[in-house]
């Protein structure tokens, strides 16, 4: 599924990319480079929908050759999600000019979209001015194309547009049937983990940290602070430790510790954390803290249901 990110130069488009998708904070993105030309970049997003994102750098002789005659069917053409942004503290006639330029290709080349999603960010700063920037861009527009396109004051910065991003993105999914199913076969695995082991399961997208899907129903989640749902990151001296008691315990062939499962206990329940491939985390929550639930836990992470799941993750993305 192709995204394209366009806009003006310093808008935040690679700083929006690089926070949704990649698991950066905000402070990794300050001090970001210009983006030179087009980046193209994959992203698993939600565990079920490989995404291509197109980060279209804004500086002027890069948008002159997206808009010339030879680049514009390439950039312009099979675009499932078409983002502009632009920066709310600088109101130039020449930020309209760009956006005429590019609502006039997208909808040559990509006549099939319906929406097109216009970012005004930055309204975190103290001299944005984000209902000045609607106005410039919004102005005289034809009717037609004018319902086609929605506006929203966001702000990498605070959080807010990485949220529309991701609203945007879950609206695209739903109209994906590959998308459908695979979450399909997603929510099946897991009410297969769910029998006889009163637990509740739940999985999340280790890239962007959202949740896939859980036997809890509709469970809407913050994403996790923009941070990868990574537990690999544990104390790395564990290994050193784990072969040392093994030498003692006379186990020379110590199978490699990978830090890939981690057990947590409330007073109610345990909650049992698994990686999935490195591309999902599973959890379990357990309805009590009685010996039978948690063995039964112990054994669907460690047995056939798991495998089957793990399969799932290997196949459907190895393409
Ligand atoms: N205050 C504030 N700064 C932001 C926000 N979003 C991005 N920035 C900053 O704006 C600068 C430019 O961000 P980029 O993501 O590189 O902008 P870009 O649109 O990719 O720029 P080009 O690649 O040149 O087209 C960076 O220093 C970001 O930290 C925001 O919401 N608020
Ligand atoms: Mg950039």
């Amino acid at each position: 599924m192709k995204v394209l990110l366009f806009g003006p130069q310093n808008a935040g488009k690679t700083s929006l990319m690089k926070t949704t998708c990649s698991g950066y904070n905000f402070m990794k993105v300050i001090n970001l480079k210009p983006t030179k030309g087009i980046s193209r970049e994959n992203f698993i997003f939600r565990g079920i929908i490989e995404l291509n994102v197109w980060d279209a750098g804004g500086q002027e002789i890069y948008l002159k050759r997206y808009f010339s005659e030879n680049q514009r069917e390439f950039v312009f053409s099979e675009v499932t999600a078409a983002i502009f942004m632009a920066d709310s503290s600088v109101i130039e006639q020449k930020i309209r000019e760009i956006f005429d330029k590019f609502l006039e290709n997208i909808f040559e080349f990509s006549p099939n979209l319906d929406k097109v999603y216009v970012l005004l960010n930055k309204i975190d700063l103290e001299d944005s001015d984000e209902d000045a920037l609607f106005e410039l861009l919004s102005k005289d527009i034809n009717q037609e194309i004018r319902e086609k396109i929605m506006f929203t004051p966001v702000s990498v910065k605070e959080g807010s547009a990485q949220h529309r991003l991701i609203e945007i993105l879950d609206y695209e999914i739903q109209k994906s049937t590959l998308s459908l199913q695979r979450l399909g076969r997603i929510r099946h695995l897991l009410d297969q983990f769910k029998l006889n082991t009163l637990s509740e399961y739940l999985l999340f997208n280790i890239p962007d940290g959202l949740i896939i899907a859980s036997t809890l129903g509709k469970f809407e989640s913050k994403p996790l602070e923009f941070m990868k749902f990574e537990i690999g990151t544990l104390d790395s001296n564990m290994y050193q430790i784990y072969k040392k008691i093994m030498e003692i315990m006379n186990m020379p062939n110590v199978s490699p510790l990978d830090l890939s499962a981690i057990i947590y206990e409330s007073e109610n329940s345990y909650i049992l954390i698994k990686e999935v491939q490195n591309k999902a985390v599973l959890m379990a929550v357990t309805r009590n803290k009685k010996q039978d639930v948690f063995l039964s836990v112990i054994q669907t992470l460690n047995g056939e249901k798991f495998k089957n799941l793990e399969s799932f993750f290997k196949e459907e993305f190895s393409k």
